[in-house]
């Protein structure tokens, strides 16, 4: 990348930005230009990577974040001032809560009138300090080299996050003398070093000895590329393993050691194994109250292990007994390793699997006794997690899986069974509607040849559904799977089971508008499937097209609940089975037993 020819050469602060942008490896901007921006996309037509023009800023957000999601590379978007940075924002939150590293970069209004509310004038550093991991407004135009590298150092080191870089107008008109790599001056920017070998052995010991240990694996784990990692240790250690909202894929569901999601739609036997475990193995996840419900309830008997690259998550939520700060691919090989040694050390006929093997059949009975349940009549109406479990059988889990915020997210996340990192994608906690078609635009451009498939609600395609258009410009084959229940069915829920069925402003109707007339207006394939029994087909057909995106609108049973569920702020010693389940099983699941 050095070339030391260049080293005297004057360009533009655009131009600048640009041969950054292509030194950083980037293959694709999202973006939208206006009068700010407007240097910056002039040298952008000669350059050597891709721009997505989308229908709307949030959409290249979201674009940006399913791109990094699917292919573990930063994300990048680039828009204008005022009200396109501020467009941005919703998407630069949810990648901050989510940790997807993304670079934003803003126009801003030329520098001599920053501060007198001039046209297109929004103090974007200010508005998006609290949601980004790093911002700066570059004054000087000899810095912008520096302020992308620097960008894209943050954003893609430690735990990643989004950085937002705003270039005024006249910053990127002037001229610097190019000169790349730059030198980063980050002096209050650390990324955690190796972990303590004495905290790795303390974790191995205690693993070793507890009887009821858990895995409880967030997303940290797939962003580390350390899946490979925690098969062995789960199977060497003979632990029972719960991947929360952000780590489905990160070990397989199939996997009899696999107990799914934790938390407030969890699967029974994840929520009660951390109810009832006697160690807690975090890895790469942050005792979110979605898992933890009531927090001063949560797992009181177990003692914890927490490993994880940001050290401000060690003790935020839950006090460690032992803390590892670092990266996970550091850390979880060398967990593997200093358990061989413990374990060997007691000598072979003391192992590991004797120790935790009651522990383990408790929880697979658990899981046998409360698994996911619905009855989809054959003439009935359609059932959402009918549809998930016909996607899941076609495909094998070889898909890529974008969901969009409700019902239909859980239903989602439940019933696919998933077999591999990155191929779930979705806004976990900042829970944001509107996410699923771009983040699947974002998705097939980095997975380009692969299925990539957006489960959304009524709901939350209505939000975003334009970025159909740049879908159908780009040839991007997604699909797109409406679950169509006629309302905004998460908060319907909600309202039925803690407001006394007071149905207030939840519901859409199921007609307007028309998905597969608009899915044909955008350019897009359209279909429509109402019967249980046509699914497979309808999902046959909508897979087989590879040209065009494909929207299909499944009408699906508008009081449909998700279940189990631990009540917003409760123990989740009270999971609620849900409606398929009789008193007594309820009853017996509270008390833990198996009938
Ligand atoms: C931008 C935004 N606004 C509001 C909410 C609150 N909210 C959470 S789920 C939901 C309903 C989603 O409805 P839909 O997309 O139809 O999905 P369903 O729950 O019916 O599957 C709402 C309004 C949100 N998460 N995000």
């Amino acid at each position: 990348m050095f070339d030391r020819k260049e080293l005297l050469v004057h360009v533009t602060g655009a131009q600048a930005l640009v041969k950054s942008l292509e030194n950083q490896g980037v293959e694709v901007v999202f973006g939208l230009p206006g009068g700010a921006i407007l240097p910056a996309y002039d040298p952008l037509r000669d350059a050597g990577l891709r721009h997505v023009l989308v229908r709307h800023e949030q959409g290249a957000g979201h674009a940006a974040e399913g791109y990094a999601w699917a292919t573990g590379r930063t994300g990048v978007c680039m828009v204008t001032s005022g009200p396109g940075a501020t467009n941005l924002v919703t998407a630069l939150a949810d990648a901050y809560m989510d940790s997807v590293p993304v670079v934003a970069i803003t126009g801003q209004v030329p520098t001599a009138m920053i501060g007198t509310d001039a046209f297109q004038e929004s103090d974007i550093t200010g508005i998006t300090g609290p949601v980004t991991k790093h911002n700066e407004l570059v004054t000087d135009p000899q810095r912008i080299p520096a302020a992308i590298a620097e960008a894209f150092h943050i954003a893609g080191t430690g735990r990643p996050g989004p950085v937002l870089v705003d270039l005024p107008k006249d910053v990127l008109q002037a001229t610097l003398r190019w000169s790349w790599p730059p030198v980063m001056d980050l002096p209050g920017y650390k990324v955690p070093g190796p972990p303590d070998p004495a905290a790795i052995t303390a974790a191995a010991r205690v693993l070793r000895a507890a009887r009821r240990p858990v895995l409880y694996v967030g997303g940290g784990v797939i962003k580390s590329g350390s899946h490979e990692a925690l098969l062995e240790l789960a199977e060497l250690a003979n632990v029972p393993v719960t991947t929360t909202l952000m780590a489905r894929g990160a070990f397989p569901d199939a996997h009899p050691l696999a107990l799914g999601m934790p938390g407030m739609h969890g699967m029974y036997a994840a929520v009660t194994a951390l109810q009832e475990c006697d160690l807690i193995v975090a890895l790469g996840a942050r005792f979110d109250d979605r898992v933890t419900g009531k927090l001063a309830a949560f797992a009181p008997h177990a003692k914890v292990v927490h490993a994880d690259i940001d050290p401000a998550e060690i003790g935020k939520n839950r006090s460690p007994d032992v803390a590892i700060t670092g990266d996970l691919a550091a850390t979880l090989p060398e967990l593997v390793t200093a358990l061989r040694a413990v374990t060997s050390s007691e000598g072979p006929a003391d192992t590991a699997p004797a120790n935790t093997g009651d522990w383990v059949r408790t929880c697979a009975a658990w899981k046998r006794a409360y698994p996911l349940r619905y009855t989809q009549e054959p003439d009935g109406p359609l059932k959402p997690q009918h549809v998930v479990e016909q996607l899941s059988a076609l495909t094998g889990g070889d898909a890529v899986i974008v969901a969009g915020v409700g019902q239909h997210q859980m239903h989602a996340s439940q019933h696919y069974s998933f077999t591999k990192p990155r191929s779930w994608i979705n806004s976990g906690g900042l829970g944001t509607m509107g996410f699923a078609v771009p983040a699947a635009m974002g998705a097939q451009i980095g997975r380009p040849g692969e299925l990539v498939v957006a489960i959304d609600g009524d709901g939350c395609f209505q939000m975003t559904a334009q970025e159909l258009a740049t879908c159908a410009i780009e040839g991007l084959p997604i699909k797109v799977l409406i679950f169509n229940n006629g309302f905004l069915g998460m908060v319907r829920q909600w309202q039925e089971l803690f407001y006394d069925e007071r149905y207030s402003e939840v519901h859409l109707g199921t007609s307007i508008p028309d998905y597969v007339k608009l899915a044909e207006a955008y350019g897009c394939a359209g279909f429509r499937c109402e019967a249980p029994g046509d699914v497979a087909a309808v999902l046959e057909k909508a897979l087989a097209v590879t040209d065009t995106p494909v929207v299909v609108d499944f009408r699906t049973h508008d009081v449909e609940g998700v279940f189990p569920m631990v009540p917003a702020g409760q123990p989740n010693d009270g999971i609620v089975l849900g409606p398929e389940f009789s008193a007594a099983e309820q009853a017996a699941a509270t008390r833990r037993e198996v009938p």
